[in-house]
């Protein structure tokens, strides 16, 4: 792995924005799918999927048939990340709230869950149950009544028994065989065997990407994600072998993936290089872990953890790992990151699939301003307001003189026609 100052390093990423025809397909598949519906997405999965399929809905009994095909050992840690997530998220959980005054007026904020959410997941080998879970358990916990799924099918017409097994662990019985740009589709749309949705989450390939990015306001999106990314940042102390492993738990994911070392020790940042090295050797994706670390890992050398710390917050990595000798001394320094993990025993993959945080979690940089996803993802909020008489009478005019400023007599007069009634009582009176 290369070793350099952390001054010489740019880091620059970029968004892949597909090709000229890809997003041309992406807009065409759009199209018909809005046009023609299920017979669209026949089409669509054919083509793409090699199956033709009559009806997309999983059924009972293909439910039934993938719990036979699941290890009771993977059953049960599903059931165990799921309770974790679970207790997670509950405490992400927001109160209506309202607030009342002396002269009885009354603001607050109603807060609602989303009515339909649609999960992406993608299929093959980027198939992840645990995903499955990282999505659907914070709408469950937001209140949401339906969730759905659309995922590709195989060949056989079939989905991945494990996702199927994780989907009945999340509380999600509604799925479609339906993968790509033509599921976005489908959950913006509707079709006739699926219902247009209000919110579409999940990873997926550039198609699934574009797609997303062009319904965007028809429907609410959560992000588009990138590749992996992990940053550690370590003293002397940290263990070579824990930093290696870490580094190449993220760099398996995508050639793209991004993998830093941030060090102020220049035996440490020898020893990990090597490490990475040895661990690669056998690596069952080693190729895919091996041109991340090529093309995006590195290890900075910084003078002091203070300015380490500043390289860290320039990044803003998905992921962030602290490795120090004292690791909560420094959890105050990190401006941006998406999830940070402390201590040698919090790694990575920790997070990925048991701690109970969520690890669907803003990359390429997009720390600075955007959040993991979390239950505020699947719900709305109202603004309530109810006005007293005794306010409007005093602050009327003061309304009518800001609606006058911007040219609004209408928004005047709806305040005048009140205060009129007010003087015609008090004269009465
Ligand atoms: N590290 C990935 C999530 C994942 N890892 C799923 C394993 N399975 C993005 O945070
Ligand atoms: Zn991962």
């Amino acid at each position: 792995m290369r070793i350099m100052s952390a001054s010489q390093y740019d880091g620059k990423r970029s968004v892949d924005a597909g090709t000229r025809e890809q997003q041309e397909a992406v807009k065409a598949i759009l199209t018909s799918v809005r046009q023609q519906g299920d017979e669209a997405l026949r089409y669509y999965t054919e083509r793409f999927d090699r199956v033709l399929l009559q009806n997309f809905r999983v059924s009972e009994g293909e439910f039934a048939e993938a719990s036979e095909l699941v290890s009771p050992q993977v059953k049960a840690a599903l059931e165990e990340a799921a309770e974790n997530i679970r207790a997670f998220h509950e405490r992400q959980v927001r109160q209506s709230w309202f607030t009342t005054k002396e002269s009885g007026t009354l603001l607050g904020q109603l807060i609602r869950p989303l009515k339909r959410a649609g999960l992406y997941v993608p299929g093959g080998t980027a198939a992840y149950p645990s995903s499955v879970l990282m999505n659907a358990i914070p709408a469950n916990i937001a209140g949401v009544p339906e969730v759905v799924i659309t995922t590709p099918p195989g060949e056989d017409g079939k989905i991945n028994p494990a996702i199927l097994v994780a989907a009945q662990i999340a509380g999600v019985s509604e799925i479609y065989k339906v993968g790509g740009a033509q599921a976005i589709a489908a959950l913006t749309y509707g079709t006739e065997q699926i219902k247009a949705v209000d919110k579409i989450v999940g990873p997926g390939n550039i198609f699934v990407a574009l797609a997303k990015r062009e319904v965007f306001g028809l429907v609410s999106i959560d992000m588009v994600a990138g590749p992996s990314e992990i940053a550690v940042i370590a003293d002397e102390t940290a263990n070579p072998r824990y930093v290696a492993a870490d580094l190449l738990s993220q760099a398996e994911h995508d050639p793209m993936s991004a993998a830093i070392l941030v060090t102020t020790s220049h035996a440490l940042a020898e020893q990990v290089s090597q490490e990475v090295e040895r661990q690669l050797a056998d690596l069952p994706r080693k190729s895919i872990a091996e041109a991340a670390i090529r093309d995006y890992g590195a290890i900075l050398l910084v003078d002091d953890l203070e300015e380490g710390f500043a390289v860290i917050n320039r990044i803003a990595p998905e992921h962030l790992e602290i490795m120090t000798a004292e690791p909560f001394e420094h959890l105050g320094k990190v401006e941006n990151a998406g999830a940070i993990f402390l201590g040698p025993y919090s790694s990575e993959p920790v997070g990925d699939y048991f701690a109970g945080t969520n690890h669907v979690i803003p990359t390429n940089g997009t720390a600075r301003f955007s959040s993991p996803l979390s239950v505020d993802d699947f719900i709305k909020k109202s603004s309530v307001v109810s006005y007293s008489k005794r306010d409007l009478r005093e602050n009327g005019h003061k309304i009518v003189a800001l609606a006058e400023q911007e040219g609004l007599s209408g928004h005047g007069r709806a305040i005048l026609a009140r205060l009129l009634d007010f003087e015609t009582e008090e004269q009465e009176s």
